[in-house]
């Protein structure tokens, strides 16, 4: 008789690690429903695939970059034809609502923050963010202090914050071919006030290129979230 129970039992465990096995999605899985979520604005989906994400100690910079970054860059590709305003902004929200969920799994303690400082935001007259928000996480997870200062933010208020925070780099977001502009003058102003050589400024955002940087005397640019880790470290020689 105990035999018998016993046996029973062995098979529940086993079938019970089994189905265990069986529900658990691949990452690639869960990266696919995360684009998907995106593309349908499933905020719900959203929010579970993200906490099945940090449940499961998955890397979530590869859910964001695998997942919601490729659903994202769908809809920016349909902008105009099959998508409209409408889309963009429910596309976004969704991929926000991810990301506050993912940015509990970023393992980096305070003591790890030895990088050096960085002031970040989207230039005066750009509301858009999204990328901004990646490249902070980005750097948050390479060991920056992150002082975010959102979006539609004046030259003036980046300054002002670096000198209060004491950062080593103020780094500048624009989407628009309209809101460029500012970080030029960004540039300018800092020179003005004898402050150029205090910081160094970093650039990015769909309508910048390595040109304009240049062009603008700014200290460093990266297309890509992904190489803006390296690239601050390099700037501040950590
Ligand atoms: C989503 C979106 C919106 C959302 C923004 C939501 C949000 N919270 O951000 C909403 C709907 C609100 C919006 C509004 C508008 N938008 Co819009 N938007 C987009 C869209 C589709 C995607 C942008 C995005 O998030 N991309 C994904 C992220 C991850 O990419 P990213 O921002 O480029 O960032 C990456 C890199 O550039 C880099 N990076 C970014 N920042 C930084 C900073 C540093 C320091 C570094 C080193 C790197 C770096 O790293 C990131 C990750 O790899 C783009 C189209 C496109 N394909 O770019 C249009 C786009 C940018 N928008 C556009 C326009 C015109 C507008 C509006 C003016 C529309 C309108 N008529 O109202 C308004 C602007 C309002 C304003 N004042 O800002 C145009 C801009 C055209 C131009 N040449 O100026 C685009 C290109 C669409 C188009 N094809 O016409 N938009």
């Amino acid at each position: 008789m105990f035999g018998i129970v016993f046996c029973i039992e062995h098979l529940n465990r086993n079938r019970r690690s089994i189905d265990l096995v069986g529900i658990l999605r691949s990452e690639e899985e869960i990266f696919k429903d995360l684009k998907e979520a995106v593309l349908t604005y499933d905020k719900d989906s959203a929010t579970k695939c993200s906490e099945e994400v940090v449940n499961r100690g998955i890397d979530p910079l590869k859910a964001i970059e695998n997942g919601l970054a490729i659903g994202m860059k769908e809809i920016g590709d349909k902008f105009g034809t099959e998508c409209f305003l409408t889309d963009l902004i429910l596309a976004a929200e969704t991929m926000k609502t991810a990301m506050t969920v993912l940015e509990r799994g970023m393992k980096v303690g305070a003591s790890e923050r030895m990088s050096g400082t960085v002031v970040i935001g989207t230039t005066k007259g750009d509301i858009h963010d999204i990328g901004k928000n990646l490249v902070s996480i980005m750097l948050a997870a390479g060991g920056f202090k992150v002082v975010d200062l959102g979006v539609d933010v004046p030259s003036e208020t980046f300054i002002h914050k670096a000198e209060e925070t004491r950062a080593h780099i103020i780094a500048c977001s624009a989407l628009l071919s309209t809101t460029i502009g500012y970080m030029d003058e960004l540039i300018h102003l800092l020179k003005e006030l004898g402050s150029r050589e205090k910081y160094k400024v970093m650039i990015g955002g769909a309508q910048v290129t390595a040109a304009f940087a240049k062009e603008i005397g700014a200290d460093g640019y990266a297309e890509e979230a992904a190489q803006v880790p390296a690239l601050a470290k390099q700037l501040v020689g950590t």
